[in-house]
């Protein structure tokens, strides 16, 4: 805490000490703040069902006020049989029940911009449920949506019988054609049968998901983030077999065992997310706020930049979680080198974005334990671009464990009792702990939809922000705040020592101060000389990841000392303030 203070005073003077100060670049807000993941299932439970709800979200705002994030991210909330947890749709403008109703996403926005937080929803346009009006209506063939989804007689079989039309695979593994009694006719789902996927080469489809986004927009919200956009169109001529993969130690049940050249990233994606852009812009066109749009997507560097030209402000940057990611095993080389795709291949004028998890992937903590959790938020907020942090990470949550008889997760339980531990993904997804109490504060049901964590009695928000050591959160919260000031928020970012422990950089912008953040991600302890690329032998300390002597806050450059897992956030101190 100490620290922040002092991080607080160094800013005031050094705006009283430097006569000219660069103007500030005219940043947009999905630029100068961080976006925070809610999973709403695991977030706060208002009513005791053991599942997290809009009502539970809004009693816990102030934790954004504290954490200093002024954007939050919602996973769905909307009306669903929860096959896929809420990624599978039965009406897009409407909310579960299990997570309250639609006046409480207008509370909840209202409370939200009274904070000055942005609100941005999940937008699910690849697949709907089976239980969705529209799939119900295009089983029978009632127009207009017949043709709504991707329908197929199939081939014939030599029997006579109707066989599938292709050899494509599901991304949770297997079959991706399911034959519908009734119609007698196969229908095209990427993930789990019951999210039979939209058919967007149907203008009428273009059309109503237009209107999704134009309903939400009417009712508040800053902005959408685009879910599983690689999956939204597929091929015209569906009878063609996508080749195989020759991925090693792939079986022929895995998504992976062959290349999606039919049903993955296909040109057409653009248009649509281009109408979806000019339904925004509309609504921006009236009150001037600009409404953000961050697309998932996992492919290449070049392929996800390529949307920026469409009317994307980001395209989420998954490269610190795969395909390389972060390992166990990553050193400072390694991850300056994965920090280096995103700016290395950053087109002109666009901004970088840096996620280190999400509902889908291993917690941080899963790969590098739970001491590493300063280190890696001081990496996410202290790098240039807009940062994403996944709930929890705040107060470096850990995976739970979950039996296969526990397990909730389809994709889990597609693989049995083998496998169902390389792909379920409700590890990381276990209740958010928010104090020592039961159930650690996130519900007073005696069974919540997956197990609190059983290290909650020492690790939760309560704890951590009334701690005298300087816990997780606490950091988290300085470095938040840290970030504002105009050398982290949009000066340059240049690197400094970089070896098999130290990954650190400089971050400075004219007539303010220069940053130094250096941070050890290797195995051993390692002392270095940072003073060839910094203006100055000396550095003030401004934040760190715990165990540094306080007392000692001014340190030489030339030989800073850290040992795994420690970070540093030193304002330099030039050469002529020593005099
Ligand atoms: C979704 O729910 C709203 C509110 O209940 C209803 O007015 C609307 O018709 C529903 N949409 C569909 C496609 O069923
Ligand atoms: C990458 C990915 O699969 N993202 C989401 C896409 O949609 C599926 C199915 O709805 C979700 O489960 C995923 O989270």
């Amino acid at each position: 805490m100490r620290a922040l203070g002092n991080s607080v005073v160094t800013l005031c003077l050094s705006l009283l000490s430097f006569g000219h100060i660069q103007a500030k670049p005219d940043l947009k807000w999905w630029q100068t703040t961080i976006v925070y993941q809610i999973y709403p299932r695991s977030f706060k439970d208002s009513d005791g069902d053991g599942v997290g709800d809009l009502k539970g979200i809004i009693s816990k705002l102030d934790h954004f006020v504290y954490l200093g994030v002024q954007a939050i991210w919602l996973s769905p909330f909307y009306k669903s049989p929860n096959k896929d947890f809420g990624y599978d749709i039965s009406n897009h403008t409407d909310v579960d029940p299990l997570f309250g109703d639609l006046d409480d996403v207008t509370e909840l926005i209202e409370e939200c911009h009274k904070r000055d937080i942005k609100v941005i929803i999940d937008f699910v346009p690849n697949h709907t449920s089976d239980l969705h009006p529209w799939f119900q209506a295009s089983i029978k063939k009632q127009e207009p949506y017949t043709d709504f989804y991707v329908w197929t007689d199939g081939k014939t079989g030599p029997d006579g019988a109707r066989t599938k039309p292709n050899n494509w695979l599901g991304v949770f593994g297997g079959e991706v054609w399911k034959w519908n009694d009734e119609r007698k006719q196969f229908y095209y789902h990427a993930f789990v049968e019951e999210q039979p996927d939209l058919n967007y080469r149907n203008p009428k489809v273009v059309d109503e998901m237009n209107k999704v986004i134009d309903f939400w927009m009417k009712m508040g919200v800053d902005g959408i983030r685009v879910d599983a956009i690689t999956n939204l169109i597929e091929t015209e001529d569906i009878f063609q077999d996508e080749p195989r993969s020759y991925k090693p130690g792939v079986p022929p049940f895995q998504y992976e065992y062959l290349d999606h050249i039919y049903t993955s990233n296909l040109p057409e994606i653009r248009g649509a997310i281009r109408g979806w852009r000019n339904v925004m812009d509309k609504h921006s066109q009236k009150d001037g706020l600009e409404r953000f749009m961050v697309v998932e997507f996992y492919d290449t560097p070049e392929k996800r930049n390529a949307y920026l030209d469409y009317g994307v402000h980001l395209p989420f940057n998954f490269d610190l979680i795969e395909p390389i990611g972060i390992r166990p095993e990553s050193g400072g080389r390694q991850i300056r080198d994965l920090v280096d795709i995103e700016y290395a291949n950053l087109p002109q004028n666009s901004w970088p974005n840096f996620v280190m998890g999400n509902h889908d992937r291993k917690r941080i903590t899963k790969k590098r334990g739970a001491r590493a959790a300063n280190a890696f938020n001081m990496l996410l907020l202290t790098l240039k671009g807009t940062p994403t942090t996944y709930y929890g990470e705040e107060i470096g949550m850990e995976e739970i464990h979950v039996s296969f008889e526990d397990t909730q997760d389809p994709w889990g339980l597609n693989y049995g009792k083998e496998r169902y531990e390389e792909f379920s993904r409700d590890p990381c997804r276990s209740p958010l702990q928010w104090n020592d109490g039961y159930q650690s504060g996130f519900t007073t049901a005696n069974k919540p939809w997956l197990p609190v964590h059983p290290n909650y009695k020492t690790l939760n928000i309560q704890t951590q922000m009334a701690s005298n050591d300087l816990s997780p959160i606490q950091l988290y919260s300085q470095l938040a705040r840290l970030r504002q000031e105009p050398s982290f928020q949009y000066g340059d970012l240049f690197y400094s020592v970089v070896n098999d422990n130290i990954f650190s950089y400089v971050r400075q912008t004219e007539g303010q101060p220069q940053y130094l953040v250096t941070i050890n991600f290797g195995k051993s302890k390692s002392i270095d000389d940072y003073t060839s690329s910094v203006n100055g032998r000396e550095g003030k300390v401004i934040a760190h990841t715990g165990n540094f002597n306080e007392q000692n806050m001014k340190i030489d450059l030339s030989k800073i000392v850290l040992k795994p897992d420690q970070g540093l956030v030193l304002e330099v101190l030039s050469n002529k303030d020593e005099l």
